[in-house]
Order: structure tokens, then sequence, then C-alpha cells
């Protein structure tokens, strides 16, 4: 047996000894979890009837600027079938062959991988669980002749249109219109039935989001600490950046909204880059992507760790609007539902603190409250922070929308936005955005807030910035 020796001691024994949590580095879903996806698709793939064949693509990679394009990350359903990462993929999902996994990997390329790194080829992609493999370009010749044998096409891809009309080209040859052997061949749109897969999360899925918000409240932790003595927006939200980063979100879920005082009120503000002073709000809507999964967390605060009296009334307002919501989430309740509760809560309580005039009905059946609320309350949550799946009523035609069902992970965030020069709104209100959001798992019983121990009460908000001053 080897001997440990002293420095391979000290860091084993470090991470024990630090106040520094290990982190989420490097997390993925086993092998399993893709391959039962791709037996679930299968299963789908039967339904439309024999020979059908789904061809799943990787997303493409982007040119930024010049010769620089931005960070690779895989498309959600390809990632979903697949657990491949690699850009130039294509998996071929067979109804019914015995093998029916074919693999397609972007070329052997000595050069390039000095540069960019090892790539899968053929016994990397084998590894993954395929039937079969194979490397571009010699995949091409693999590709079409699958797609020309194959009695229908499911095409799963999202984004990439050069690969659509090539797919299209084979199914559909120049000239063919009068020839039976192409007139049998279907293609389908796969997105909407991978799309529902994903909509119900699995166990092991809802420990992966779990993940990526335990990190995004550490992030949201960290800027709520820095913004007590930030100077500018930059830094608060470099502290979420910084702390997410540390923890193993190599992504964000998506860009971080993070602005103090009239910037609360732009809803995807992109800059934080402006200066903060010591008695504004900040907002910010910010997530990490742990192994591909996402949070989307919102929490607004006072930067001088004490609300003043109009952020108090307002912050108090949207937190009952939120809990409104959270009472309607529940197996079996409509996805409207909560958004119905919620804007109930917040016309009523503009028309209580004046913001609103007349009477309480009318504000609230002329929608009179939109200019403030301006957006939905709540979304699907997993691989894409805006999730796949229908939010309609699928099998009658409910106004009030999609049924919730246990595993289903759901965003709640209501919001109230007054920006400065609001016309007929009292001047002492003005720059005020708050936005509350956290992310649910719908349970049996009901639901869980997954997001529920990073502070959200006003009291818990003030009393965790005071005890960092
Ligand atoms: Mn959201």
């Amino acid at each position: 047996m080897r001997v440990l020796n002293l420095n391979t001691l000290i860091l084993l024994v470090l991470p024990l000894l630090s106040q520094e949590p290990v982190g989420f580095h490097g997390a993925r879903l086993p092998s399993s979890f893709f391959a039962s996806n791709r037996q679930r698709l299968i299963q789908e793939l039967k339904k439309l009837g024999p020979g059908t064949l789904a061809v799943v693509k990787s997303m493409p990679l982007q040119f930024r600027n010049g010769d620089t394009t931005h960070a690779y990350r895989q498309d959600s359903d390809f990632y979903y079938l697949t657990g491949v990462e690699e850009p130039e993929s294509v998996a071929l999902i067979h109804s019914e062959s015995v093998k029916p996994y074919t693999l397609l990997v972007q070329a052997g390329d000595l050069r390039r991988e000095r540069y960019d790194g090892p790539r899968l080829g053929i016994p990397g992609a084998l590894g993954h669980g395929a039937d079969y493999a194979e490397r571009f370009p010699e995949a091409d010749k693999v590709l079409e002749k699958a797609v020309k044998e194959a009695e229908r096409i499911v095409l799963i891809n999202n984004f990439d249109e050069d690969f659509r009309k090539k797919i299209l080209d084979w199914v559909y040859p120049l000239g063919s219109d009068n020839s039976s052997a192409s007139r049998k061949k279907i293609l389908f749109d796969g997105r909407n039935l991978v799309g529902e897969m994903r909509l119900i999360k699995q166990p092991i899925e809802i420990e992966m989001i779990q993940k990526a918000v335990d990190a995004s409240i550490e992030g949201h932790r960290a800027s709520m600490e820095r913004s007590l003595r930030a100077t500018n927006e930059g830094q608060v939200a470099g502290a979420f950046e910084g702390r997410v980063r540390s923890l193993g979100a190599r992504f964000l879920g998506y860009d971080t909204i993070a602005g103090a005082y009239n910037n609360t009120c732009i809803l995807h503000y992109p800059y934080s880059d402006k200066p903060i002073f010591r008695d504004q709000l900040f907002l910010m809507d910010a997530g990490a992507e742990i192994g591909f999964y996402t949070a989307d967390i919102t929490r607004t605060w006072p930067v001088d760790g004490t609300f003043s009296a109009e952020q108090a009334q307002i912050y108090r307002l949207v937190l009952g609007a939120q809990e409104a919501a959270f009472a309607k989430i529940k197996p079996g309740a409509r996805h409207q539902e909560g958004y119905l509760a919620a804007m109930r809560h917040l016309s009523d309580g503009l028309v209580d603190l004046g913001i609103l005039k007349g009477d309480k009905e009318t504000n609230f059946n002329t929608r009179a409250y939109a200019r403030f609320t301006m957006h939905g309350i709540s979304h699907w949550l997993g691989l894409d922070v805006h999730d796949t799946g229908s939010y309609r009523d699928l099998k009658g035609a409910d106004p009030n929308g999609r049924m919730l069902e246990a595993g289903m992970v759901l965003t709640v965030e209501p919001g109230i936005y007054i920006p400065i020069g609001s016309p007929g709104v009292d001047v002492k209100w003005h720059g005020i955005g708050i936005r509350i959001e956290d992310d649910l798992l719908v349970t049996p019983s009901g639901y869980r807030n997954l997001s529920e121990k990073l502070p959200r009460s006003l009291e818990s908000i003030e009393n965790f910035l005071q005890s960092k001053k």
C-alpha cells in the first residue's frame, strides 16, 4: 500500500479545517439517468409508429466577436438524452432497433485538442452508453443512411437551422413531391415531446436543482453583505458571481440582474455598472447553474440595512402577494391560480396605499395594477431557467392553465415597479422596484420552498444585514 505523503495529507485535511464549503464542482447526474430518459423517449417514439427515428442535435458553437466564441454550453434537450457536453454531436435514437442508440461525435483533431482539451472520440461515445459511434466527417454517411431508411423522423433541435435544412433535404429531396418513398416519411418537431418529459422532475434532478439553489443562496448572502460597503452595482453582482463560481458553478443560469434605485425597475437590467448610494434599494435576480440545472432567485434589500417607510410598505405588499401565490401551489391546482391570487393581493394593496385611485373591484377588473406589476409570476425551472413544458391545460381547456403535479419545479416571483417619473404617483414611491422570487417544488401534499434558507421576510433581511455591519 502506498503511504500518504505530507502534501496529500494536507490536501485531504485542509477542507475539513476551513470554513469554506466543498461546493459542487463537477457535479453530474449518473449515466443511468440519461439511459432511462432515452428509454422513455423510445416509448414516445413507438406511439408515432414503427420505424421512427429521433435525430437529436447538439447546440452549435456561437461566435461572440472576432474569432472568439461564447463559452460552450450544451443544449438542454440534447444533454437530457445523452449527458454529452461536446458541440458537433448528434444522437440517433431508434424506436425499434435492438441497438437503438447511435452517437455521432466531432472529428478527432490532435492540434485542437492541445488548445481545447480532449474530445470524446469513439471510445468516449461508447462510454456514454452508445450502441454504435462514429466521428465526423465519416459520421455524415451514418446520419444520411439512418435518416433515409427511417419511416419517420423526429427532429429534436432548437437552434441549428443549417442542420434542420440538411435533414429536410434528405427527408424531402428536391423534386420528390410525387415519390411515394418520400411522401410516407414525415418530419416531426420533437421539442415538445422532450419538453413534456422534462417538466416532471425525477428525484435526482430535484437534488441537483437543490444544489444550484444552495449555491445561489450563498451567492445572494455574499452580495447582500457586500452591498453594505459597495459603491457600485458591479461589486454586488461580482460578489454573487465569484461566490457561486467558487462553489462549483461554471455557468450562471442566466445573466445576473443587479441594480440599485431606479434600476430596480428595469426588469432585465443588464449593466450593473452604476454608483450606489446609502439610502437605496438593491434588487438582484441571479441563479447559479450546477450540473446543468439552474436556480432562479430574486431578493430586494436596502443597502444600508434598513428599509425606509415607503420601501417597507411596498416590500410587505409584494411579500404578501408571494405568500398568497404560495398558498395555491399544490397538486390539482391550476398554474394560473397563484398568479390571480398574487394580482388580487397587489391590486388591493396598491389601492390601500393610494397608488391606485378608486375602488378595489374596478381596479382589479380593469387590470389597472398591470402598469406596476409588469410580468407573470411563475415559470417552470430546471435545465433551462424558463424550463420546457406547456403552461396550457392539455386535457380540457381550463383558462387557468395547466394542473400542477408533484415533481414540477416552478418559480413564484411577484413584483412591484414604480420608476422615477411615474405619472399620477406620489414621488415618495418613485424609484422603488421590488421583486421577491423563490423556487418551489410541487410535493404530493403541497409544495416545498427550495430557497427558503435565504432571508425573505423584511425582518430577516434587516437582521441579516445588521449582523454583517
Ligand atoms: Mn424567474
